[in-house]
């Protein structure tokens, strides 16, 4: 399933993970030119690059299933996410599509009659013109039906979205609740909502819902006496809203939230009032075995092995995480610095714009009410400089605060001295990688100072007195490689520099969390550095395989000293 918790008790939700059937076209195809035959089949949700024969395919292919629908009811078929591009057939008729792997999406299919349907799936990876964020790069693109599918059951009209937002009142909690209905008869249809965390209920009134569109209703919980959310204490509460047709409850929808407030105050990061220091790991989604479709004990295995070090924060670079990772955040407790989808991408490509805010808006859409997500990021090292990448940060980052104005907006930047969008973002954030492309270990602290210098004066436009975070920092080591001469490479260097790079940033007062580069060695695009060894980002701790560098026993010592001295505080 989507989430690691039911999200219907009343609403009929069948799973379509399984073996589903694969024709592969060999390259970019036409998604509508549907195949005769299926001559191999493929586990949904997976990555077909996990397939023997099919290890760096990049095309199309098309995957296909059968379903049953059932009286009265439409069916919404719901992707966690399709890698990078799905169009959507059910009986041979094209019903939707959807770019981008790192977000869901649904397709409301209305008018099947009772009983057994087709659905085929078109998938491409393939790169190009159509593509502006899936691109080469320092990470792989993958193909296929990477995250589960649903297939909902839903009356005419129905509950399609929910948003919680957590508030402060004195020693007592509010939750701003915003609610959407969705309505695919083709009539006007009038509907009441009434929803309930912690024990108190609230009515949302009755709203009337035209044929074809949506209605929002909103209402705010008030006074409630709930336990906060914190790493240390990761409460949640479940939220429920129920649909009423008349008196009769006809559709449901449940989340989960937790009662927490982000916010910057000058140089500080707070989370409910309290400065904090975040101490983490950029983690992709990546895995020899599984590419980017790693199944939820292997997410929970990682953050476990983050939690070993002493960690309390991910940034889930550079894309929307699986949903079930950000609901094991919200469990176990971290952090999370997500972004929409961008890595040095650019500006200028034709697919751009629509591509990034589309994104943009459904990263916070569907992952907006996960407590562990403290600040929202964007545009990771793109071009931050001339007029016209200023443009674009001001008008990503404005967007996110207008879709989520609860939280903190950031883009991490490579660019110190040069960088004129800081005024935008709320959080500094440096990916600096001093004693790696430049300079020895020795050269971080006094490399940082002049850094942290230029950001507090006027030069930096806008950088200075905001909280500093170091986004990303590391070195490459290529596993097993132990050399005495401590070269780069080498995982003796891999820990001179993380540990000098954790000594700085985590004992500094002007510097508010350090983020590791980065969790595990991933794969790239061959087409991107192919130079690099093993065709691998060697930046790991852990290698592919999860198995321990050097370096994390370094970086586990340097963590816990300081979670300590924060104990201590
Ligand atoms: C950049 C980028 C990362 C990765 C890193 C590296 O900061 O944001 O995706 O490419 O460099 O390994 O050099």
């Amino acid at each position: 399933m989507l989430r690691t918790f039911r999200e219907h008790d009343l609403r009929r939700v069948d799973a379509l993970d399984g073996r589903w059937e694969l024709a592969v076209a060999g390259g970019r195809q036409d998604p509508a030119a549907l195949p005769e035959a299926y001559p191999r089949t493929i586990q949904v949700p997976s990555a077909w690059e996990c397939l023997p024969g099919l290890e760096r395919y990049r095309g199309t292919a098309w995957l296909r299933t059968r379903f049953r629908a059932v009286e009265g009811r439409a069916v919404r078929l719901v992707f966690g996410g399709v890698s990078h591009t799905g169009t959507v057939f059910v009986d041979g008729r094209r019903v939707g599509d959807h770019y981008d792997a790192f977000t869901p999406w649904a397709v409301v299919v209305p008018d099947l009659s009772p009983g057994e349907h087709e659905l085929v799936v078109a998938v491409d990876n393939s790169f190009g013109e159509h593509s502006a964020l899936h691109i080469e790069n320092d990470y792989m693109t993958y193909g296929g039906i990477t995250r589960p599918v649903e297939l909902h059951h839903v009356p005419a009209v129905f509950l399609e979205r929910m948003s919680a937002t957590p508030r402060r009142t004195g020693d007592r909690w509010a939750l701003d609740l915003r609610v959407r209905l969705a309505n695919w008869s083709q009539h006007p249809l009038e509907r009441s909502v009434v929803a309930e965390v912690a024990g108190t209920q609230v009515a949302l009134g009755a709203l009337r819902v035209a044929p074809g569109e949506t209605a929002e209703a909103t209402a705010t919980f008030d006074g409630l006496a709930v336990e906060p959310w914190s790493p240390r204490h990761p409460r949640l509460y479940e939220l429920a809203a129920r649909l009423l047709d008349g008196e009769t409850a006809v559709d449901d929808l449940i989340d989960r939230v937790g009662f927490r407030e982000v916010r910057v105050a000058g140089e500080q990061l707070l989370v409910n009032d309290e400065a904090i220091r975040l101490r983490g790991y950029n983690r992709h989604e990546d895995h020899p075995q599984f590419g980017n479709a790693i199944p939820l004990a292997g997410m929970a295995a990682d953050l476990e092995l983050i939690r070993d070090q002493g960690c309390n924060f991910v940034r889930t670079s550079h894309y929307p995480n699986d949903l079930r990772f950000l609901d094991l955040c919200d469990e176990m407790g971290f952090y999370v610095w997500e972004e929409s989808h961008a890595r040095t991408v650019d500006f200028d490509h034709p697919a751009y714009r629509e591509q990034i805010t589309r994104s943009t808006v459904e990263m916070v859409e569907w992952h907006g009410n996960r407590p562990s997500i403290i600040m929202w990021g964007c545009l990771n090292e793109c071009d931050s400089v001339s007029e016209a990448g200023q443009a674009e940060h001001a008008r990503v980052l404005q967007l996110l605060r207008e879709l989520d104005p609860s939280r903190p907006v950031t883009f991490a930047t490579n660019k110190p001295f040069r960088d004129r969008s800081l005024r935008w973002a709320d959080i500094c954030a440096l990916n600096i990688y001093i004693g790696w492309y430049d300079g020895e270990p020795a050269d971080i602290e006094p490399e940082m100072e002049r850094i942290l210098a230029w950001l507090d004066s006027p030069a930096s436009e806008g950088g200075a007195g905001k909280p500093v975070i170091l986004s990303e920092f590391g070195a490459g080591a290529v596993p097993g490689y132990r050399d005495p001469r401590r070269c780069h490479w080498s995982e003796e260097y891999q820990c001179d520099v993380l540990d000098e790079a954790l000594r700085v940033y985590l004992g500094h007062p002007r510097i508010s969390g350090a983020a590791v580069w980065q969790f595990c060695d991933v794969r790239l695009t061959p087409g991107w550095w192919h130079k690099r060894p093993r065709t691998m980002n060697n930046k790991g701790t852990v290698d592919e395989h999860r198995r321990p560098k050097p370096a994390y026993a370094v970086v586990k010592r340097r963590m816990l000293a300081s979670a300590a001295r924060e104990d201590e505080r």
